[in-house]
Parts: C-alpha cells; structure tokens; sequence
C-alpha cells in the first residue's frame, strides 16, 4: 500500500483546500474537541493541530468528516463508485454468508468456475509481510508510555481521556481468524487501556475464546496508516472475514504488515502509531463514563484492561483522533459509507430490497427506512424480519418499509408515506430482539422490542379487495410542456 499512508491523504485533503493546519496552542483536554464538534456542525475541513500543549505529535481530526473525504479515503472520488464494485463481488461470491450456497449438481459448478476469478483477486489480496515499516522507526517497551500520546477528553463528563479512531488487531487462540475492529480505549495509566469492545463485536468474541481457555490475549492497536484500514475497522463484516482483505479489495492491493515487537501479531507497516500489550482474562476496570454518538453519556461499567509492553511509532508521527456526541460527527460519514457499500450485499439476501436510509438522527441503530419492490401480499413484514435478521441491522429499533420510489432519503417525504398509506394497527408489527448496547431506553438484559412499520400501497388482498389509491402525479406531458415554457410565463 506504498503511498496510500496517512501523510498521503493529508497531503491530498490540504491540496483539495480540505485541510486547515492550526498553529494556535490547543489543549487535549477538551479544546480540540469542541473545535472538531463545531467543524463537524458546518461540514468544515479536516483539522491538523500542530502545536498541542504538553505534546509533540500532532494531532488530526475531521480527516473523514465529508462525503467526498470519505470516498477518498476508499481511493475513489464517490462512494458509489465502490459500493458498485463491491456489488459485483457481491454477484459472484456470496459475501454475505458464512459458507457458499449449496446449490445441486452443474449449476454449483458453473457458479464456482464464474466465482474463480474473483476469488483469485482475493486470494492475491491476503496482507504480505515486510521486514520493516514507518510505524516501528521508534520503538518503546520498558519505557513505554501512553502520557506521551495527545489522547482527547472530549465532553466534560468524561471519565478520562480516549483514544477514538484505532484499529484493534485481535486473533483468536488458533491463529485462524484475525480481526480488526474499531472500540474506544480508555487511557486508564501510563500502561493500562480499557478495552470498550461490545459483547456482539467479533474483538470481544476473539477474548472470550482466550479467556475460556484462561489465557491473556495478545493485542495491538494501530492508529494511522491507509485510511482505508480505518474504515476497514468499522465496517461490518461477518466473523472471520479478514478487514485486512476487505481493505486490500477496496484499495485494489496488499496491505503490507510488520510483526510486532512484543506480541504475535501482525500491524500495518505504515501506521503512524502501534500500542502493544494483552488482556488478561481476569483483569476489569470502571470504564467510562463517555458521551457517545447517541448525544448521551454511556455510563460508566466494567471492561477488560491490555497491559502494554511496548509503544512503537514513525520518527515523526501524527495522533488521528474522532470526536463523537450529537450528529452531525465525522462518524456519520463512515456509517453512510456502510450504508452505501452494504446495500448491495443486502440485495443479495434481500432482492427486492431498492434502497434504504439509516438517518443521521437515528444514530445507526434508532430507525431505519427501507424501499422494496412490492409484488406480494405481506411482502413488507417479510423484509422486516430479513433485515432483523441480518448483522448488526438487527439492532434497528423502529423499521418503516416503503415502496420503491419513495425517497428514503427523505425523513418527510418517508412520514408523509407512515402517515398516509399506514393503519396503525393492521400495518405495524411489535418485535424484540437484541438492542444495541448504548441504547439506554430499552429494557435491561440485552433484548428490546422493535416496531416495524408497513408504509408501503397495500395490495387488493391485503384489505379484502378495496381498491388502493395512487399518490398524485401530473400529466405528464403537461409538465414536460410547463417545463420547456417556463421562462415564457416570466418566472426564473
Ligand atoms: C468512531 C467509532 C467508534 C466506535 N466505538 C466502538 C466501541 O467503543 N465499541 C464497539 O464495540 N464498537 C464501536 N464501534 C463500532 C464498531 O467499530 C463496528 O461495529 C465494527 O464493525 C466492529 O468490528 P468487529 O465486528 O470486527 O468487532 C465504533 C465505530 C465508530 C465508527
Ligand atoms: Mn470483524
């Protein structure tokens, strides 16, 4: 990934005009962040602090913060361009499950045979190991200190500061399946980071697996390198499906990865900054209390601890930091990424699914519009249950299904439809189902309830042969005609 580093998209973001450079002295504690929180409300530029009080590194935030950043950091100019792309791998290999579809005799084969290329270009995409790397040109393990990282305490509230934007490099005891995902660390000391892992996240799965054999796992965490591995960290894929090989297919090359120092694992040779160490399996601590994407503070509980054994980073390097808390924040852009580049892989599961809005003040989880393509009676419940049933859309709380020209990007035009084409009773459904960790209304054990929400034109045998109206539309000739004359009739 030569020349993919996070030098490279700062470089490109400050050429763009994208990238301020602040030379103001700033403080960690608290300042950095309500500059990033009201950047974000604008939908500013990136920011590079370059003189943090008490530090040396710089620290960058906002580098995502925008549509067109965000494809960039995928290495296109829209993120359509590799949602289209990984629809087609989608097409071919089925991304979505765990095992391939078992189809009978000749049609599994020709399948395969049509699968083969794209296989291939995954298998040349398996991360390749270098001898050396940017990130280890400083390496420290005895003297090892989290103190000398800019890390951000971003709201008053907060229990401490918290690295916000790290990879964390997991694998489970047999070495088999590798992960990379991103969960907050709080810095507890100079050695000690709480691991903020979700029980539902595959981090936490990996831990479990170390700890049911009462061992500590080894760890790392990266910060910087191809932002594509940033994303990468947050993207939702299933378990044991390589981010690393994910990254590598949305950058169309090799992530190129150094061993560790002190642990066996493998980190990304270009990252900025690496912290290594292991989570002993008996070892909690208070974590938290931290105001979250939700617009809350997540109170404060118990988390597993990494002790650290060593701190290795770039001769010069840069501290990439994200600051959450009420939208609009730069995490909503990598969200709508995934909102992008999933649905069509949620179209291989769920063909007649067209489009779908997981909007910014649904903060992921709240709520989520889905347009379909109707063509039977009780087709809408039918996508519900699919899309409860599917990864981490499982979570999503208040589900409105509606037909396909709908605009679900459209929060109005979506109510207008619940409104009007919706009888509460007959068109809504009460569920439960795992809630999302953060979700501090539902109730406590980990299960909440869910209401889906039929929005769409109801067929004549679904309402006992009654004809269902069309919303209106103009003739359209006339409007093509009132178009053409418009400026005739003295308007702009
Ligand atoms: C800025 C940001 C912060 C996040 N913080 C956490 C966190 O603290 N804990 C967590 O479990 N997930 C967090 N997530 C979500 C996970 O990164 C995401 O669900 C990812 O798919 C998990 O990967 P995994 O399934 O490989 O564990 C965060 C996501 C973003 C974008
Ligand atoms: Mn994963």
């Amino acid at each position: 990934m030569a020349g993919h580093d996070l030098r490279a998209f700062i470089a490109r973001l400050e050429s763009a005009g994208q990238l301020v450079r602040v030379r103001a002295e700033v403080s960690t504690d608290l300042e950095i962040a309500e500059i990033a929180s009201r950047l974000a409300a604008r939908g500013g530029p990136a920011a590079l602090f370059e003189n943090v009080a008490g530090h040396t590194m710089p620290v960058l935030v906002g580098a995502f913060a925008s549509m067109e950043r965000m494809a960039w950091a995928l290495g296109a100019e829209r993120i359509d361009e590799v949602a289209d792309r990984v629809g087609r791998l989608a097409a071919t290999v089925p991304l979505a499950c765990h095992e391939p579809r078992r189809r009978a005799g000749g049609a599994g084969l020709a399948a395969k045979v049509k699968a083969l290329p794209k296989l291939l270009e995954l298998a040349r995409l398996r991360p390749k190991t270098v001898r050396s790397g940017p990130c280890q040109e400083v390496v420290r393990t005895d003297d090892a200190d989290l103190g000398r990282l800019p890390v951000l305490r971003s709201w008053p509230g907060d229990g401490g500061p918290f690295i916000t934007l790290p990879q964390v490099y997991t694998a489970d005891p047999d070495g088999k399946h590798r992960n990379v995902g991103m969960y907050r660390l709080q810095v507890f000391g100079p050695r000690r980071l709480g691991m903020h892992w979700h029980r539902d996240h595959d981090g936490a799965r990996n831990y479990r697996a170390w700890a049911g054999q009462g061992r500590a796992m080894p760890v790392a965490v990266a910060l910087g390198g191809d932002p594509v591995l940033t994303y990468a960290a947050t993207a939702p894929l299933p378990y044991g499906m390589d981010e690393l090989v994910f990254a590598a297919f949305l950058r169309g090359e090799a992530v190129h990865v150094v061993p560790c120092k002190t642990v066996p694992l493998l980190v990304p040779a270009d990252a900025e900054i690496v912290i290594e160490g292991t989570v002993d399996p008996e070892e909690r601590a208070v974590e938290g209390p931290f105001g979250d994407h939700t617009g809350y503070y997540t109170p404060a509980d118990e988390y597993p601890v990494m002790r650290v054994s060593a701190v290795t980073h770039s001769a010069d390097a840069v501290y990439p930091a994200t600051v959450v808390g009420r939208f609009p924040k730069e995490d909503c852009y990598l969200a709508k990424a995934t909102e992008r580049i999933f649905l069509p892989v949620i179209r291989t599961v769920v063909p007649e699914v067209v489009d779908i809005n997981l909007p910014l003040f649904g903060v992921f989880h709240n709520w989520a519009f889905v347009s379909i393509r109707k063509s039977r009676p009780g087709q809408a419940r039918q996508v519900m249950r699919a899309i409860w049933g599917l990864g981490q859309l499982a979570y999503t709380k208040f589900l409105v299904v509606v037909d396909e020209g709908v605009n679900v990007h459209d929060s109005d035009e979506v109510l207008w439809r619940v409104g009007a084409e919706a009888d509460p009773r007959r068109d809504t459904c009460l569920e439960t189902g795992p809630a999302d960790v953060l979700d501090h209304a539902a109730p406590p054990g980990g299960e909440g309830g869910k209401l889906g929400i039929d929005a769409t034109r109801k067929l004549p045998e679904e309402v006992g042969g009654r004809p269902w109206p069309e919303p209106l539309a103009s003739d359209p000739a006339t409007s093509a005609r009132v178009t053409r004359r418009w400026q005739d009739y003295g308007f702009e």
